[in-house]
């Protein structure tokens, strides 16, 4: 499963194309909106998301609810494309109004200028925006729509924003999904989601942004997707560079991470155990359902640091373009704390990874053979 997509902050539109979709995936336009919605979500967001109600187009692909196994292409409208008419007229001369030549420190701004040699830092920022988050939410809601076929859940969680954290990361098979969704920080416990939603208030007043922690977890997947044999099979690189194709996102640890760097191999690696019926179990997972590049049928476990966004109400100095004078960086409107919505892009981009591993184990064309190849496999497990 492969997918591109296209699309400018205040364009008309995204769009999303996602190819090499098996037949037969039952595929409702709501649960995409379902997922559109929630990646909208969050305390913290700005004006925005005031505006838009993300909701997907489905334009091919898909015949009476289910894919056909042609590309799934997929629109979602910018209501805000109204106001920027002007801006982003496909045709026409170049309109000041909205012209920006004060790079943003941390955006893609000033690189993106400068290899583009463009001279409306917009060009590159309309873009760069991680509105195009969106689209791959949608592609990655095709994804999923597969993967609860094959019986694997995607979900996600903050764990931390700023200063306040949980003290405990908690197991993602005994995490409270519905009190996760209920939460506008995405986070489990309430007391922490207060501190939480205290650190995004006191961004705000200082005029800052805040970044954070989120976990992406993986349910149900069986072992050995992904390959040992070739770098480019590898499971862990492979969920790495998606997590970290997210706009703003810094860093990513698959289980135990950076801290298993700092305890002797005893405690890293989890014990193999065989339990007659349930077949061959770990006690523990700090590899994070990932070895050697393989899933190894435990929860594959993810945690990825979200840098706050670079768009400051109080910015931080730049030059301005035209002149090479130091000018205080453009301010644009923006989100304060955008580390909920990140998570649920996260779910999307380790959804399309997944997905595709398992078409490269069980056959990608149709559903069902993929179903009966799976079955096969799992009946050949030890039990
Ligand atoms: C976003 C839409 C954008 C930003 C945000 C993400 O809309 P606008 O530019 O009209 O405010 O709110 O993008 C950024 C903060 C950024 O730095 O790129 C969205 O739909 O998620």
């Amino acid at each position: 499963m492969r997918y591109t997509t296209a699309g400018e902050s205040h364009g008309r539109a995204l769009v999303a194309i996602v190819s090499d979709v098996p037949a037969g995936v039952p595929i409702d336009a709501a649960a995409i909106d379902r997922d559109l919605a929630r990646r909208q979500q969050g305390y913290g967001r700005g004006g925005r998301m005031a505006i838009e109600r993300d909701q997907v187009q489905i334009l091919s692909g898909v015949r009476f609810g289910a894919t056909i196994g042609s590309p799934v292409a997929l629109v979602i409208a910018n209501r805000d494309w109204d106001q920027w008419l002007d801006v982003m007229a496909v045709s026409g001369e170049p309109v000041d109004r909205a012209r920006v030549t004060a790079p943003r420190p941390g955006h893609a701004d000033l690189p993106g200028v400068l290899r583009n040699r463009a001279s409306d830092v917009r060009d590159v920022l309309e873009r760069a925006s991680a509105r195009e988050t969106a689209a791959r939410v949608a592609a990655g809601a095709v994804a999923k729509a597969l993967l609860t076929q094959l019986g694997v859940r995607v979900l996600s969680f903050v764990t931390r924003i700023g200063e306040a954290a949980l003290a405990t990361e908690p197991d993602p098979r005994e995490i409270d999904a519905d009190a996760v969704e209920a939460s506008d920080v995405r986070c489990p416990d309430d007391s922490v989601a207060e501190d939480m939603r205290k650190a995004i208030d006191a961004a705000r007043a200082d005029g800052e942004s805040v970044g954070g922690v989120f976990v992406v977890a993986a349910l149900g997947v069986v072992p050995g997707l992904g390959g040992y044999a070739e770098a480019n099979q590898r499971l862990d690189a492979r969920l790495g560079a998606a997590v970290l194709s997210i706009p703003a996102i810094k860093g990513v640890e698959i289980g135990d991470g950076f801290a298993a760097a700092q305890r002797p191999g005893s405690l890293v690696h989890d014990p193999i155990v065989y339990e007659k019926g349930r077949g061959i179990v770990r006690p523990t997972n700090r590899a994070g359902g990932i070895e050697g590049g393989m899933t190894n049928g435990e929860p594959v476990v993810m945690r990825a640091a979200m840098k706050p966004i670079p768009t400051l109400i109080r910015p931080l100095p730049s030059v301005d373009l035209e002149t090479l004078e130091p000018v205080d960086a453009a301010r644009e409107r923006s989100d304060v704390c955008a580390v909920p919505a990140a998570a649920v892009v996260a779910e999307a981009e380790v959804a399309l990874v997944l997905a595709t591993a398992y078409q490269e184990a069980f056959g990608g064309r149709c559903l069902s053979d993929m179903l009966e190849a799976l079955e096969r496999y799992k009946d050949r497990l030890p039990r």
